[in-house]
């Protein structure tokens, strides 16, 4: 190759390059799942969530993931929510997926609901086992977290495509908390849950609408 014909390659290349790099960029920061309403209750809104171990769905990766039920009642893919300022937010988490584990034993204390306390199958706990918590629900800047028990791992017709059903084993865990003035708040879940990924943080623990995700007060 030719001394000119070397440097304009060498050039078309990298214009190729940093296009496709830009369009990626372009379509992370765009690609944001839908936002979905909590249904209304007396005194603020019911959040209904479940997580479940694997999707199930291709081409989407089939990751452990939150879904949330819609105000129709209808189980959606996303980890975007909006609920009402200043108000009461009664929360119930279906959680499908067997345990994993805290890292940091401090992420196993409920904090930051009413009372300070949340349900599991009923019975009222402060904190739970840390080697029992399968995810959290933790919304850092309102000091809200609550570890979710996970089910057995030997435990009989565990779920294996999202949306799961209550006929399939599951943890039931219900909490309210209240909320203050409008704004969006990240939410996240604390368990390294991430199968597959270095140090289990990887793939759906960074990507919105799998465990992570934003609570709109509006
Ligand atoms: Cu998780």
């Amino acid at each position: 190759m030719r001394h000119g014909s070397k440097i304009s390659f060498i050039a078309g290349a990298t214009a190729v390059a940093v296009v496709l790099v830009a369009l990626y960029v372009a379509d992370f920061l765009a690609s944001t799942p839908p936002t979905s309403a909590a249904a209304s209750a007396p005194g603020g809104a019911r959040l209904t969530l479940q997580t479940v171990a694997a999707y199930g769905h291709a081409p989407d990766p089939d990751w452990v993931s939150y879904l949330v039920r819609d105000a129709g009642g209808r189980w959606r893919h996303t980890t975007i929510f909006t609920v009402p300022a200043h108000s009461l937010v009664q929360v119930t988490i279906y959680q499908y997926d067997t345990a994993t584990g805290l890292r940091n034993p401090f992420l196993s204390q409920v904090r930051g609901t009413t009372g300070g306390v949340m349900a599991v199958n009923g019975t009222t706990l402060r904190a739970l086992p840390p080697d029992d918590a399968s995810h959290t629900f933790t919304i850092p800047d309102l000091g809200v977290s609550v570890p979710l028990k996970g089910v057995a791992d030997d435990a009989k017709n565990q779920c294996g495509v999202a949306p799961c059903t209550l006929a399939e084993a599951h943890t039931t865990i219900t909490f309210t908390f209240r909320t203050g003035r409008r704004g969006t708040f990240r939410w996240q879940c604390f368990v390294p849950c991430a199968a597959a990924f270095v140090f289990g943080n990887g793939g759906p623990m960074q990507t919105m609408g799998w465990m992570d995700g934003q609570l709109k007060v509006v």
